[in-house]
């Protein structure tokens, strides 16, 4: 049935031997405390195997299919206004045009998607593969994504997890471009959610591109949209550096000139943006270095975040302990102390009675601190009070004004923490000195060996 050459997956030996440098210090630095701190980390690593990759991402109907056709000179996408296709469609290089179904894509050993397997028989059923022999494919693979449909109640829209599938296509991208059209600039409850939570960490790769700009009857029209598209992001997207923001259309799907009466804003500058864009999606392959020491830098810190914010929990937890057990000791010695004073001048009833009440205020101590350790894993599980401990753990630099990258690469990771949380209780986070032993080795990656590997690619 599968008809694609493994001859057609061309070896990129550079890439495999950065890759396998990265690979190395995500086992050596990242692995350990991640896993020690029930940590996920992302599934970038090994990816050398992949050719690089085009992510078209965006709002239904924005233009995502028909911007592919348009890189591939050939109708090969399904294009419209209705929201029809609701999968994605990995397009790759084959000696013959063919189409490959989800399930021989996730199993097959030699295309290297298997981890798409994880979402489940739904998402795969949804899932294509199509090779075309076309040349710009030699280098690059394109995959072309299910419109996003604006719903209050997203659970219901999709059988399958949407913003996981994203992410992991996401992480494995060397480019994401994510489309808007003036219709929608930037207000889809979920292109904003896709942008914040789905695609936190990995800004870099980010390519904003606003099509279709052949509608515009007027400049007023163009920059009144341009400015919301802007102020959305600008809510969405809280790292340092807004992603550059194309403006664009297709030439053949453009609407002027079909009748003289059409008012349509002059469009020869948005040309040379699409060239740009072109121009960009080529350099997948030259992104690809770059975004595997990106990729590995951007999970060591995030991974650095979880660990201290982590440490502030475990400290709350073992001073809480200490408070409540502690009390629930002193007042046994107590007891026991006062009893042995007074052996001689009490009789035996009043003896049974002290020593009853110190039994029972030693338990209700204890009961009273379980209660309150309980409440607070309890509270591990809401968002406002991880939110305290990141502040309270990052008092200095937030207060300092360091580090704007920080609330950024937080929001990004809260929701994996309080999953982990539920996994691993504090009382169960390695001792300190094994923390801090990890915590070193991730802190020298950060500081030497991963620049190091940047400067590698940088003069290679
Ligand atoms: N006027 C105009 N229409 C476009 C442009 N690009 C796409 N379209 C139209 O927009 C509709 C949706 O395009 P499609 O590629 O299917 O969007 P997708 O849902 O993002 O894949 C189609 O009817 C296209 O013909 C453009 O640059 N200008
Ligand atoms: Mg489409």
């Amino acid at each position: 049935m599968l008809r694609l050459e493994v001859s057609d997956i061309s070896p990129m030996t550079d890439y495999k031997q950065l890759d396998q440098k990265a690979k190395e210090l995500y086992e050596t630095a990242l692995k350990p405390l991640a896993a020690s701190l029930a940590f996920e980390l992302p599934h970038n690593t090994g990816r050398a195997v992949r050719r690089p990759t085009a992510l078209f991402l965006g709002n239904h109907s924005s233009g995502k299919s028909s911007f592919i056709n348009h890189l591939l000179g050939a109708d090969i996408q399904k294009t419209g206004l209705a929201p029809t296709d609701d999968g994605f469609t990995i397009i790759t290089h084959g000696n013959n045009s063919d189409s490959i179904d989800g399930q021989t894509v996730a199993s097959h050993p030699e295309l290297a998607f298997h981890d798409l397997d994880r979402l489940g028989p739904a998402f795969i059923s949804r899932l294509r593969l199509r090779a075309l022999p076309t040349d710009l494919l030699q280098e690059i693979n394109l995959i072309d994504s299910p419109g996003m449909i604006d719903a209050v109640d997203r659970s219901n829209t999709r059988e399958y997890d949407f913003d996981r599938s994203i992410r992991i296509f996401a992480e494995h991208a060397d480019i994401i471009l994510f489309f808007f059209d003036p219709d929608k600039p930037g207000t889809t409850a979920e292109t904003i959610s896709a942008l914040t939570n789905t695609l936190a960490g990995l800004e870099h790769k980010l390519m904003i591109v606003m099509n279709k700009v052949d509608l515009f009857a007027t400049m007023r029209d163009f920059a009144r949209s341009y400015g919301t598209l802007c102020w959305n992001l600008s809510k969405a997207i809280t790292t340092k550096d807004i992603p550059h923001i194309f403006t664009t259309y297709l030439p053949e799907l453009a609407t002027q000139g079909e009748s003289e009466s059409l008012k349509r804003i002059p469009l020869s500058d948005f040309d040379n943006a699409r060239n740009e864009i072109v121009t960009e999606i080529k350099r997948a392959p030259t992104r690809r270095a770059d975004n595997i020491v990106s990729d590995l830098l951007q999970s060591a810190r995030t991974l650095s975040v979880h660990a201290r914010v982590c440490d502030r929990i475990g400290s709350i937890y073992r001073k809480t302990q200490l408070r409540w057990y502690g009390a629930a000791t002193g007042i046994a010695v107590a007891t026991a102390l006062a009893l042995w004073q007074l052996w001689e001048r009490l009789d035996r009833s009043q003896l049974g009675i002290g020593f009853g009440s110190g039994i029972a205020l030693c338990l209700i101590t204890v009961a009273l601190g379980r209660h309150h350790l309980k409440q607070f894993r309890d509270s591990l599980g809401r968002t406002e009070a991880l939110d305290t401990y990141f502040e309270q753990a990052f008092q200095d630099e937030i207060t300092l004004g360091e580090r704007l990258d920080l609330r950024a690469t937080w929001k990004g990771l809260r929701g994996n923490m309080s999953r982990s949380l539920k996994v691993l209780s504090p009382a169960k986070f390695p001792l300190k000195i094994t923390r801090n032993r990890l915590l070193k080795r991730l802190t020298k990656a950060i500081e030497k060996d991963i620049p190091k590997l940047r400067r590698q690619i940088g003069g290679a």
